[in-house]
């Protein structure tokens, strides 16, 4: 065991909390993007509680880990564990897509505390991580480029590219977390251009890889600590997810991509959560 039973439950309290933001925010908005955020929500609250060096009063601090959201619509759950852990106040969720608030649809990394890059056109954030983790390499910084991307996104060919830049520079220093709950935009991944043999794929690019279920706590924590581990080669972890996981009637459809609960769904989803 790597978690204690204390933070494991912890955690889980954290968790459900975080899933709670997100079907509240996105029913305030009317809009928003709550399967692959509530699919996240594992990956994302265990990295910024447990493992990224981050420190929410002084959100720009040179050595710190820096995290780039490359599925960038999934900001629901990305601003709501900013918010808990303490870049801004949690009230400040209820402003999500405000048209004169900083929380827009899509994260912007200049007026957001914490948030390290703009994003939102898949297929760009590995090489934002890469350039930021090679600098980290040639300033001796301990900092770590953490890189979240969607396994719909993965069909982008910048990842690809990425993904052999990453490794020809020995970037140990790059962990790129691939939330695979195996649903894109309108459609399964492998319906609309497969992701097939992803570990080998990633392994035949160098890559140590780690394949967990991504919605249990234990190996969520032990796959950071196995990357953190590796050295010489970057670190991708597979993680199995369930997109609209929590919530039973937005799990495993593409309906909830990119829609919002109405007033008696998200009713029945906070019960769910309770
Ligand atoms: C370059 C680009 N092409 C298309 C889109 C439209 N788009 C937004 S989300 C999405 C599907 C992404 O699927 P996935 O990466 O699996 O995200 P998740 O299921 O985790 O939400 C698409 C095609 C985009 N944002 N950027």
């Amino acid at each position: 065991m790597t978690i204690t039973v204390e933070k494991n439950a912890y955690l889980k309290d954290l968790t459900k909390k975080i899933r709670r933001h997100i079907v509240k925010m996105t029913h305030h908005a009317g809009s928003g993007h709550p399967g692959g955020s509530l699919s996240a929500t594992e990956l994302l609250t265990v990295l910024f509680n447990e493992h990224m060096r981050v420190d929410p009063k002084n959100p720009d601090w040179n050595d710190r880990d820096c995290f780039f959201l490359s599925k960038g619509h999934c900001t629901p759950v990305y601003y709501s564990v900013l918010a808990e852990k303490g870049f801004f106040p949690v009230e400040e969720l209820m402003t999500f897509r405000d048209v004169d608030g900083r929380l827009h649809g899509h994260p912007c990394g200049e007026h957001i505390p914490g948030v390290d890059i703009s994003s939102g056109s898949l297929g760009q954030g590995l090489s934002v991580g890469n350039g930021v983790a090679l600098a980290a390499k040639l300033d001796g910084s301990e900092r770590r480029s953490y890189v979240m991307i969607g396994d719909g996104e993965l069909q982008e060919g910048q990842v690809w590219e990425a993904a052999m830049t990453t490794a020809h520079y020995n970037l140990d220093n790059v962990c790129a977390i691939i939330d695979w709950n195996k649903i894109q935009l309108d459609d399964f991944v492998e319906n609309v251009k497969g992701v097939k043999n992803l570990g080998d794929k990633f392994r035949s690019f160098g890559w140590h890889v780690i394949e967990i279920d991504g919605h249990d706590l234990e190996q969520v924590d032990e796959a950071y600590r196995e990357a953190e581990r590796t050295k010489g080669r970057p670190t991708a972890i597979l993680a199995h997810t369930v997109k609209g996981k929590g919530i039973s009637f937005m799990e495993d459809t593409h309906e909830w991509h990119g829609l919002a609960p109405n007033d008696e769904q998200l009713e029945i989803a906070l019960k769910e959560l309770e």
